[in-house]
């Protein structure tokens, strides 16, 4: 009789490399900020991220899309990100990952691991680091794309 071999740690997908992690410095009075990274998938087995964690920051998160809601960018839950194979970036103004109800404020220079979850059951881990408000924006982007998080960060408290 052949007997399974039960691995009691979730396993790491090795078709997967994290890149770029950063978390977006807290506001004053915000309980939300933004999560950004590079997620570079080397094969096109359907995979996708199912969830998001960042156990040292929050218990809450959230993945999310920008949508065009009544002529504006508003920001919007999905429950799951398919991935393509090669560059997925989540960046501010696009897919990032949300994170709400945080209890702690968050400085630039902080590091924090944030895991994704796929929908395979596996994970992966990386370690971001904090960046300011002004780090993290690109320059060409207008204030209007900014105002959804900004709104949400207010509205979370
Ligand atoms: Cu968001």
């Amino acid at each position: 009789m052949i007997s399974a071999s039960v691995n009691a740690q979730t396993p790491s997908n090795d078709s997967i490399i994290l890149s770029d992690c950063a978390i977006q410095e807290s506001i004053p009075g915000a309980k939300a900020t933004g999560a950004f990274l590079t997620v570079k998938k080397a094969d096109d087995a359907p995979l996708s991220i199912v969830a998001a964690k960042a156990p040292d920051v929050t218990d809450h998160v959230e993945i999310h899309e920008m949508i065009m809601q009544d002529n504006k960018m508003v920001m919007s839950q999905i429950e799951e990100y398919p991935l393509q194979k090669g560059d997925n970036i989540f960046k501010k103004g696009s897919y990032h990952i949300m994170l709400l109800g945080m209890q702690k404020k968050l400085t630039a220079g902080e590091h924090y691991d944030i895991t994704l979850v796929f929908s395979d059951g596996s994970e992966k881990i990386c370690n971001a680091v904090v960046k300011t408000v002004k780090a993290l924006t690109p320059k060409h982007m207008k204030k209007d794309a900014m105002k959804p998080m900004q709104e949400m960060q207010k509205a979370s408290n």
